[in-house]
């Protein structure tokens, strides 16, 4: 029998900036299944690969980062970790922090969370503040707490949370058995297009590849900041994971894009929930609107004419779609308002079937 998937740090430690000694808190994160796309492939005559984060512990990529951040955290003697958070975070670290023995301290933007990653951080049994301010103001908020009170700061300004999240380029690497020669992703905070860039540029430097994959990232048309080149003091999109109008990351994404031969796009709300309709209604893979945006950009590429044909393209769908079901329902056929008695009849008529 295959052993099984022991979480990312201990598959991936010779990566990581750990001792041997330093304990592993892990909820058996990464491992996420890379899925073969027919649609996609078919519509940019190549092969894509979907990566699904949301596969993770707490159904987003941010477990791979949070093991590491919350594993430092406990080895450094920290009580308490604080983050701020559009949600995915603040539903990661209280898991970790929760199972570390750590006290979570969550802020967040107001009336801005959809409602499965409040209700996951209410489980764990975080302190949740709600900020009345956007995600920009709670990430300065969890950064002076971080600098006056003992509180380790968790979120991706932390460097050992990027280790942790490269290693899903490991892994596509793993699978493929070479880099991707195209990798696409959503960017808010700009951690992830961070952390791939830095996992492929390593694996390359170590000979375990023989290239580097170009990076394109996507942005919510209403939350731009990096394809505007400016602040976007009150950034909106129905994508809440990211809307993000000051990402932390600014510097290292540009630096991924132009270091790769990449580009930083943005795609508007309607092009995000289609892309997001499209791959559960064809591939059986529900994510959160943020997730879809990768897709969004690469089906907008492809209308587009950019991409050149054959090339082996991953992308990653970062949050799973259970977590904003609301943004969902909203969006529904007139299928579920159809009510009927018990009657095979009336079944099949409704259901189109005669
Ligand atoms: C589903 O949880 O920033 O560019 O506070 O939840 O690394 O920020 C979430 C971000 C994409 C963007 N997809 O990643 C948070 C938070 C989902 C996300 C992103 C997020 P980054």
């Amino acid at each position: 029998m295959a052993r099984p998937w022991r979480g990312v740090i201990e598959e991936y430690r010779e990566w990581l900036p750990f001792d041997d000694d330093v304990k592993a808190q892990t909820l058996g994160e990464g491992g996420t299944p890379l899925v073969h796309s027919a649609w996609l492939s078919q519509v940019v005559r190549g092969d894509v690969y979907v990566k699904v984060e949301g596969q993770n512990p707490t159904g987003s990529f941010k477990d791979r980062g949070m093991t590491t951040a919350i594993s430092a955290a406990v080895a450094q003697g920290a009580k308490a970790v604080v983050c701020a958070s559009t949600g995915n975070t603040s539903a990661s670290m209280t898991a970790y922090a929760a199972r570390a023995g750590l006290t979570p301290i969550v802020l967040v933007p107001h009336g801005r969370i959809a409602a499965g990653k409040m209700a996951q951080a209410v489980m764990h049994g975080a302190d949740i503040i709600q900020v009345r301010g956007n995600f920009d103001d709670c990430l300065d908020l969890s950064r002076g707490l971080a600098k006056e009170y003992p509180v380790a700061l968790v979120n991706s300004v932390n460097p050992i949370r990027i280790e942790g999240q490269k290693t899903a380029s490991f892994e596509i690497a793993d699978v493929l058995g070479q880099a991707p020669d195209l990798h696409v992703l959503p960017v808010g905070n700009a951690g992830n297009i961070t952390a791939y860039w830095k996992g492929f540029v390593e694996y390359e430097a170590a000979g375990v590849t023989t290239s580097r994959p170009r990076i394109w990232g996507f942005q919510a048309a209403g939350a731009a900041p990096i394809v505007l080149g400016r602040v976007v003091p009150e950034p909106d999109t129905v994508a809440t994971a990211i809307r993000i109008g000051n990402p932390a990351s600014w510097t290292f994404a540009e630096n991924a894009r132009d270091e790769s031969g990449g580009r930083i796009d943005m795609v508007q709300d309607e092009q995000i929930l289609a892309a997001q309709r499209e791959l559960g209604a064809r591939e059986g893979i529900f994510v959160e609107p943020a997730s879809a945006t990768g897709v969004a950009g690469l089906l907008a590429a492809a209308a587009a004419g950019e991409i050149e044909p054959g090339l082996t393209i991953t992308v990653t769908v970062t949050g799973h779609g259970l977590k904003d079901i609301d943004t969902a329902m909203a969006h529904r056929g007139d299928l579920v308002d159809a009510v009927i008695d018990v009657d095979v009849d009336a079944a099949a008529e409704t259901a189109g079937l005669r």
